[in-house]
């Protein structure tokens, strides 16, 4: 048995046995049963929960719906020629079944991918936390986490701008705990009452449903420049945020400050981090929109992939923390969802780690029908006054109604059940998967012994909320005034980018801006930019052709923050990283250099496809099916020359496509190598630079040196030196 299980069952059953003196009848706790469920919660962590509710159909008959055996699939006819007879129940209940398949999508964070894993706690946080799931070193929780997009629908494209989702579930042995975050660490808008406006402007078009999953359009920017709130997350929207490599190279935060609560009721104030192990990744725009033709599901396919070759992704999970009376003295309301605290007001703590490793077995039953809720809290965790938070608290359960179509038993579905027992006097409703035996579903109650038993912090560890939260005032229909600066933090981010980064922000709003129809909004969002930075009001000014807009310097200021640049380190692992050999597939020298490629660049885990004019032993992928979007660098093969320079024109593939490969992966800021001399020169010819010349071009060696350049240069990731900077930038 675990360690820590083994210390839950003694205190478990320490604390039955000075219950028993009490009054054994009335206790819920005396009961064994309870304790071996409890316990076999806990042993269940590293195990599939699902296990027991999974389908296995291999040496199985079909049958009906109701168990009986189904012959074939053609319906009951009056003669072969005659139409089809109402008592063919088979028929009905085949495309009745059918016609409910779909459940409504979510209203927002529609599309997504999902993913099994543990988290294992660094230590007994009980310093900090009652948050069992907490409480030892090694201790070993499931969770399931789901990651998405915002505004596209459920079919859009993975690599749309946007926020994402990071929603977490953990399978506590003291009940669900969900943190519902974003890989964004600040929100649009300060109250959940404007949530519905928000969606609203950045949804499609009401009549005509364009654009599918982006903001480029009147009524988003409308929206954000009327709604200064807005700044801070629009920024890091249109920075690598929005766009990242994969949905493993982005990290995920809680967004809102919560609360953790100690055994003795005390508690502070904090803020969820999940801090990537693989490194922080984005796409360039360019590619992302590529992408969202080429391979709408990147991002699904990346982590399906990653787990499947079992380098299953990890986060770090942190925590700031700060005292309950702090919560105004950094200048900023700590309940006001558009506020950082940056690191230096608040390190971070580390607590352990979650890696994802289990890929889904059913996309409906587990991705499809997880549902969250930022309600989802465990004992040792509270929720803060913050009004975004608040509106949350209603709006998830109730989404959940209508997603489980009116029915409230949802947290029954497989995916949604606790590992912990539930006993409670919730009874009936839709799909009620539970045979409750209890004859006296309420509470109190003498002719059931009392039990269910409410629990309190001696018997059944009880509480939900900080005991000495205190919370009283006036009614008042407003927004707190320590909420109105919305420009000092996005400032502060666009300050700690580096200076290319700035620059693929500003590219982002020219595009945006660029589709904007309306004059005035066009102007208003340049009012807004305006009072968090003159430079980048009038970069993006230039490009819509207005005046630029004189300082509005309120806001102003140099400070700069640690942690925010996507792109100033290093990857800490390429494992997983993808690299394009583009060879001709007739040529025996330029296939067996491939082989060597793969077989190095593998040893750290470097996923290589050989890219040929056809398929054939040695070669995975055909120009015609290859795109530079697919790797994260390319290596030209010897012997694949001709083909690079256009003088190898075929119909196999479309007119240039090996060349563009290596264009394009040079633009987009990509590692690109050759092998040899004549591949080399190839390379050079085809995007402009040699030996030397740019970073990350590795030319003219052998296999070693290349394999040796191409790693680096994934490492890397993006060589920014390729990419314009405005001139006269500050
Ligand atoms: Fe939300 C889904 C994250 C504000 C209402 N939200 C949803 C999901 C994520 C977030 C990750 C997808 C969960 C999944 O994968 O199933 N939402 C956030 C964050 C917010 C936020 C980080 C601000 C800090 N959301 C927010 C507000 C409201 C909602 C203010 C409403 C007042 N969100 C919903 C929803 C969704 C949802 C309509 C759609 C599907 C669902 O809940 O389960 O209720």
């Amino acid at each position: 048995m675990h360690g820590s299980s083994m210390k839950r069952l003694l205190t478990w059953a320490t604390l039955v046995g000075s219950m028993s003196a009490v009054t054994q009848a009335a206790c819920p706790f005396a009961d064994p049963n309870y304790l071996a469920k409890r316990e076999e919660g806990a042993q269940q962590q590293t195990e599939d929960i699902l296990e027991e509710y999974k389908v296995d159909d291999s040496n199985a008959y079909m049958s009906s719906d109701v168990g009986g055996p189904m012959e074939d699939q053609n319906s009951l006819k009056a003669g072969y020629r005659g139409s089809t007879l109402m008592e063919d129940w088979i028929f009905r209940q085949k495309i009745q079944h059918f016609d409910h398949e779909r459940i409504p999508e979510r209203a927002v964070h529609a599309r997504g991918a999902g993913a099994h894993g543990t988290f294992t706690s660094y230590a007994d946080w009980s310093n900090i936390t009652a948050a069992s799931f907490l409480g030892g070193a090694g201790k070993k929780t499931p969770v399931f986490v789901r990651f998405s997009t915002v505004a596209g629908s459920r079919g859009s494209a993975d690599t749309a701008r946007d926020v994402h989702g990071f929603a977490t579930r953990f399978y506590t042995d003291e009940g669900n705990f969900d943190i519902v975050g974003n890989n964004i660490p600040v929100f649009f808008i300060q109250d959940a009452i404007r949530f519905p406006d928000l969606i609203h402007s950045v949804k499609p078009s009401p009549d005509n449903e364009i654009p599918q999953g982006a903001t480029a359009h009147d009524s988003a920017w409308d929206f954000f420049s009327q709604q200064p709130s807005t700044m801070h997350t629009l920024f890091w929207a249109m920075a690598g945020n929005g766009i990242p490599r994969s949905y493993r190279h982005m990290d995920g935060f809680g967004v809102h400050t919560f609360r953790f609560v100690k055994e003795d009721g005390s508690s502070k104030l904090i803020k969820w981090h999940f801090k990537t192990k693989q490194g922080k990744a984005s796409l360039v725009w360019e590619e992302a929109q590529v992408l969202s033709g080429k391979n709408a599901d990147f991002h699904r396919q990346d982590l399906w992939d990653a787990i499947e070759s079992g380098n299953g992704p990890e986060w770090e999970l942190s925590v700031q923390i700060v005292d309950e009376e702090k919560a105004l003295a950094f200048g900023f309301d700590l309940l006001d969802p558009t506020k950082i605290i940056p690191e230096e007001l608040a390190p971070l703590v580390p607590l352990g780690i979650m890696k994802l490793d289990r890929n889904p077995t059913n996309y409906f039953a587990e991705t499809e029908q997880v549902m969250y809720q930022p309600g989802h809290i465990v004992r040792g965790i509270d929720f803060t006054e913050d009004p975004l938070l608040q509106g949350r608290l209603f709006s998830y359960l109730d989404t959940q109604l209508n997603r489980n179509q009116g029915g409230p038993n949802f947290e029954q579905i497989p995916i949604n059940r606790p590992v912990s027992p539930i006993h409670n006097n919730n009874r009936d409703g839709a799909g009620q998967m539970f045979i409750h035996k209890n004859v006296y579903p309420y509470t109190p109650n003498t002719l059931n012994n009392g039990y269910p038993l409410q629990a309190n912090q001696t018997h059944g560890k009880g509480f939900f909320t900080a005991p000495n939260r205190i919370v009283d005032g006036k009614l008042v229909r407003a927004l707190s005034p320590t909420f109105d600066d919305h420009w000092s933090q996005a400032r502060l981010f666009y300050n700690s980018l580096t200076r290319v980064e700035q620059q693929f922000l500003i590219n982002a709003m020219r595009f945006e801006a660029s589709h904007l129809k309306n004059e005035q909004v066009k102007k208003n969002v340049l009012a807004q930019i305006n009072r968090v930075s003159n430079d980048v009001a009038k970069r993006v000014a230039v490009a819509l052709g207005l005046e630029a807009p004189a300082p509005d310097p309120t806001f102003y200021h140099d400070n700069v923050t640690a942690g925010l640049s996507i792109f100033n380190e290093t990857l800490p692992t390429i494992a997983t990283l993808r690299v394009g050999v583009l060879v001709s597939s007739l040529n025996g020298g330029s296939l067996a250099q491939a082989q060597q490629l793969k077989e190095q660049l593998g040893k750290d885990g470097v996923v290589v496809t050989v890219v040929g004019e056809v398929l054939r032993e040695g070669v995975d992928q055909t120009y015609s099916a290859a795109d530079a979007t697919g790797y994260d660098a390319v290596v030209v093969a010897d012997g694949a020359e001709g083909l690079l320079t256009g003088k190898g024109s075929s119909p196999l593939f479309p007119a240039g496509r090996p060349g563009q490969i290596v264009v394009d992966s040079f633009r987009w800021g990509k590692p690109v190598g050759a092998v040899g001399e004549k591949a080399g020169k190839a390379l050079e010819e085809t995007v402009g630079v040699g030996r030397g010349e740019d970073e990350g071009v590795v030319v003219g060696g052998g296999v070693e040196e290349v394999v040796r350049g191409v790693e680096e240069g994934l490492r890397v990731f993006r060589f920014l030196g390729r990419f314009a900077v405005d001139e006269g930038a500050e």
